[in-house]
């Protein structure tokens, strides 16, 4: 078995020539392989190997987390779990995550299917370009790999199965669990803000015992709530696009959670692009057909889930949750239809609550976002912030004022003018 050490040009060039079905697929000789590390995330190396036939991508865990370095440590064991996730959901939503070539655990290794011409969606907002299809994939992305790894879809002894297969996979956890849920609410030493103008909000979001309750009670939502195989870290830079295509990449944080935080991590930033488009320069009528396109894709990417989730719910229901034998006949039917409603009211507002957390997180703590970051006037900078976080404190405190994804469009609609 390999010892782990990072790999590099010439080690990363020789493991690779080692296996013959990669070897193959990027044709020539190795030497004459170009080999450029590529990764922009926060944690990990990304290499993008090229052959005379074809090309990889090879993605690599570091032992530590690449934005802060060697001293905040972080296992290895990701890259099994995003190897894990990937594997199921490639079973579970067909041809919307990469293929992978080749895993090795020890080196923490993935060789995956090259994404050629995709690129990262949160890139292609920010250039101001809208995705005809991406409200499909997304919405076929989100039911398929929710539902049916939930207890609505698959027997209990499977379902536990999975969570136990996915429990270790906690330090990942841990880091939302401070950055998304707890830092920004208090004075954390790696919280920051790009402008002195939202210092008296930061301030404010420190004492604001209503925002520390709403978060708690959504950080007690995200500990408890093994609900469904999620994602974990689905913002726009986990998504690769083309005009026609979509493909969720990079689930090293997934975990069986609440499925909200998976709806919650898309619509957030989407609202965030929607938000941050003010700062960018555009010609007036490509900003309003473009935002125009964001609102419309917020409002379609909860109708069209709902509509695949409750379709699902009605024809591969094999789980163990609301046994068919208790809901016979129409009256019966007709009761569980009004619980899928009420099932679905209940996921709409965690995911209010949880978009709120991703928007706010990335203007007040760590890690922020190029949306914001790629502002270049500080002032315009700051209100496009400032409007974000004001929207996402109401959608935090006061989630059930949101009644609809049109509220929640409208809401942003103001904010955007304020
Ligand atoms: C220190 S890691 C910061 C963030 O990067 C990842 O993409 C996750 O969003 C995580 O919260
Ligand atoms: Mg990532």
């Amino acid at each position: 078995q390999d010892e782990y050490r990072i790999l590099r040009d010439t080690d990363l060039r020789d493991y690779l020539a080692e296996l013959p079905e990669v070897a193959a697929l990027l044709g020539g000789s190795p030497g004459g392989w170009s080999i450029s590390e590529v990764g922009d995330g926060n944690l990990n190396l990304v290499f993008i190997v090229r052959g005379t036939k074809g090309g990889i991508a090879v993605k690599q865990a570091l032992p530590y987390v690449r934005l802060v370095g060697e001293s905040w440590p972080l296992p290895l064991s990701r890259s099994h779990y995003e190897h894990l996730a990937l594997v199921h959901q490639a079973r579970l939503a067909p041809g919307l995550v990469p293929a992978v070539l080749h895993h090795n655990e020890a080196l923490a290794l993935i060789a995956m299917e090259l994404l050629e011409p995709h690129i990262i969606m949160r890139k292609g907002l920010v250039s101001g370009t809208c995705y005809p299809h991406f409200v499909d994939h997304m919405t076929t992305f989100l039911a398929r790999t929710l539902f049916l790894s939930s207890d609505l879809a698959v027997p209990a002894a499977q379902k536990k199965e999975g969570i136990a297969a996915f429990s270790g996979n906690h330090a990942l956890c841990k880091i939302t669990e401070d950055l998304i849920f707890t830092d920004p609410y208090f004075q954390a030493e790696q919280n920051r803000w790009t402008s002195p103008w939202l210092d008296a909000t930061a301030a404010h979001f420190r004492e604001d015992l209503d925002l520390h309750v709403a978060v708690s009670r959504l950080k007690l939502k995200f500990l408890a709530s093994p609900e469904a195989l999620v994602h974990g870290d689905l913002h726009t830079g986990s998504i690769m696009v083309t005009e026609n295509e979509t493909r969720v990449i990079d689930p090293e944080f997934a975990f069986y959670g609440p499925m909200g935080f998976d709806l919650g991590a898309v619509i957030g930033n989407l609202i965030m692009s929607y938000l941050a488009s003010a700062g960018h320069e555009r010609a007036p009528g490509e900003r309003r057909s473009f935002e125009a396109w964001v609102l419309e894709t917020i409002e379609n990417v909860w109708a069209e889930f709902s509509r695949k989730f409750v379709g699902l719910w009605r024809d591969e229901a094999n789980g163990d949750a609301y046994a068919a034998t208790l809901f016979s006949g129409e009256a019966g039917a007709a009761r569980l239809e009004a619980e899928r409603r009420a099932y679905m009211d209940r996921l709409f507002q965690d995911m209010v609550g949880f978009s709120a957390a991703k928007i706010i997180r990335r203007i007040l703590g760590l890690a922020h976002n190029i949306d914001f970051e790629w502002i270049e006037d500080p002032r315009l900078r700051a209100i496009c912030e400032a409007r974000s976080l004001r929207l996402a404190r109401a959608m935090m405190v006061d989630a059930p004022s949101f009644r609809t994804i049109g509220a929640v469009t409208k809401a942003a609609r103001e904010v955007r003018d304020w």
